[in-house]
């Protein structure tokens, strides 16, 4: 072939080119690393995922960091090949093609480089699949079904006890912020609370269609389907306000069924307990709040399957 990389000149520059493809894969992670939008919330501009509280959270966070690496180096190392291409070997500097069909040796490095970036991936991700299923012993369960279009809570452990998690709107039915500064779309009017470093046990079903319950900083993310009770966990080790929203298409209000929990101090959340327990006792079921008797029907169906 016509062309091809002449002597130790032109290696020094593709090994230079290499050097400065890593440098700016470093750039980026650092980027994304210092980006950790903070409070349980996304924030303008945000780039990076929000600030994680769970030990599953941090290791997605240094898996997706680790991805970013891989990624932006092959992205940077593919482009660069392109332009070189198209430098090097158009008509006009080269106008007598090559008839080149194989080349052993570059077929081999094409597969097997591939197949080593592949491994090196599949180590950390089977670990984080692994300690996502791993499921410690449980302080606390709680159940949590979606509805269209809000969410509803049962604590079964503290007697059954249920409650509905519905967005604030206001008069007009627009989304409002909370009263204590909760963003707007993402403020409820009934918090599921949780002790902090605890290991609380999600069990996850809906009563209509497919909702997704996650909150991004405990790094759960789970489909709730109808007939099908699913477990997850987490175990958050800071104070704090957290949300997520439903993420599973589910119909006209889709966006506004938001996930608000409280991660509290193991005092606070004993008497947020006790006064919940008197709050919310009620023999009524599950989907009290919509006045349709059918969905609660359906929903007490997925309870009991
Ligand atoms: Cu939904």
């Amino acid at each position: 072939m016509r062309n091809r990389l002449k002597g130790g000149q032109q290696n020094s520059a593709v090994f230079k080119g290499i050097g400065s493809i890593l440098a700016t894969a470093l750039f980026s992670v650092l980027l994304v690393g210092v980006t950790h939008a903070e409070g349980g919330q996304p924030v303008p501009w945000q780039i990076g995922f929000q600030e994680p509280v769970t030990a599953i959270a941090r290791q997605i966070d240094s898996f997706h960091d680790f991805l970013m690496i891989i990624i932006t180096v092959i992205s940077l190392f593919v482009m660069g090949l392109l332009a070189y291409i198209i430098w090097k070997f158009n008509e006009k500097a080269n106008p007598v093609p090559s008839k080149t069909t194989h080349n052993t040796s570059i077929e081999v490095i094409w597969t097997i480089i591939p197949i080593l970036i592949l491994l090196v991936i599949c180590i950390p991700s089977f670990r984080l699949l692994f300690a996502q299923y791993t499921f410690p012993k449980a302080d606390l369960v709680i159940k949590a079904t979606g509805n269209q279009w809000y969410w509803s809570y049962e604590y079964p452990d503290q007697g059954g006890m249920s409650f509905d998690q519905l967005m604030l709107r206001d008069d007009d039915d627009k989304p409002i912020d909370g009263p204590n500064g909760e963003p707007k779309v993402l403020a409820v009017d009934n918090f599921v609370v949780v002790p902090v470093n605890k290991n609380v046990e999600l069990l996850i079903t809906a009563s209509d269609v497919i909702h997704n319950w996650t909150i991004p900083a405990f790094g759960v993310k789970v489909d709730a389907v109808p007939g099908r009770v699913v477990r997850a966990w987490f175990n958050a080790d800071k104070i704090g306000t957290y949300y997520g929203q439903c993420s599973e298409l589910c119909g006209k209000d889709h966006a506004y069924m938001p996930i608000g929990v409280k991660v509290m101090s193991e005092a606070d959340y004993g008497a947020w307990l006790a006064k919940a327990k008197k709050e919310y006792a009620s023999s009524e079921p599950v989907g009290k709040k919509s006045g349709d008797a059918q969905l609660a029907a359906s929903a007490n169906a997925s309870t009991n399957r």
